[in-house]
């Protein structure tokens, strides 16, 4: 039986002391550093995402386990693996590399909030895919986040989808740290728990994998 997300408990408001010290560490750089996870992480109950509601345009950070990735450009890799023909690592300038797509799309979370127009490019994943060649019998990926344990999947025909994609860019500029630098997934038909941020591997299965929020009672029919 699949369970209704509205039936989860919503995240708790942020206590006001917290969120009044967040706020006035939010003026400053110092806001990404650990200081502020712990703080985030106090107020969490580990059923339901925390979201912390700040950020330009109404966008509230999720985060399961801190401290948040750091991308190091020089280090950094995405592994494709899984049924291909050719399993494929690349480095930041070779997803750069590949054939750039742009869109405007929203973006909602299942806990009631969205974004509009939203302004990314990125790569779409047959482009992404393409270099890998998946085998006949994939019908499904998994992104795996760097932020562990956090993963979800989309089918290949869903990841295919118009306006899907792997975003490394937000609104003209690199994709910053909170959203998932340097890159993550772009669904916006698919709630934003599908939205894979900090994606280090993607394999290709047979089946759609059960993702890190449905496992824990969202249903895997993301569908806004
Ligand atoms: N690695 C990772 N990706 C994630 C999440 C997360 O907690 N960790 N939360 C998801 C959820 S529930 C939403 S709504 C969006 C929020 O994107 P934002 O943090 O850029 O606002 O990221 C999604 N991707
Ligand atoms: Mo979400």
């Amino acid at each position: 039986m699949q369970r209704n997300p509205n039936d989860l408990p919503q995240p708790r408001r942020i206590a006001r002391r917290t969120f009044l010290g967040v706020l006035a560490a939010g003026l400053t750089s110092l806001w990404w550093g650990d200081a502020a996870w712990r703080a985030v992480r106090s107020v969490g109950d580990g059923l339901s995402p925390v979201g912390i509601p700040i950020g330009a345009g109404g966008w509230r950070i999720f985060t399961v386990n801190a401290p948040m990735p750091v991308f190091d450009p020089r280090r950094w890799r995405l592994r494709i693996e899984g049924l291909v023909e050719r399993p494929v690592e690349l480095t930041y300038d070779e997803l750069l590399a590949l054939p750039r797509a742009r869109q405007v799309s929203d973006f909602h979370c299942v806990t009631g909030w969205s974004v509009e127009n939203v302004a990314w490019a990125g790569v779409r994943f047959d482009d992404l895919l393409a270099e890998a060649r998946p085998r006949p019998e994939a019908r499904a990926i998994s992104l795996y986040s760097a932020e562990k344990p956090y993963v979800d999947s989309l089918t290949l025909e869903q990841a295919t989808a118009a306006d899907t994609m792997l975003a490394y860019e937000m609104d003209g500029k690199p994709l910053r740290r909170p959203h998932g630098a340097p890159a993550r997934v772009v669904m916006p038909k698919m709630y934003g728990y599908k939205n894979v941020k900090w994606v280090e591997r993607i394999v290709l299965t047979r089946e759609p994998l059960v993702g890190y929020w449905e496992e824990r009672g969202y249903d895997s029919d993301a569908w806004v």
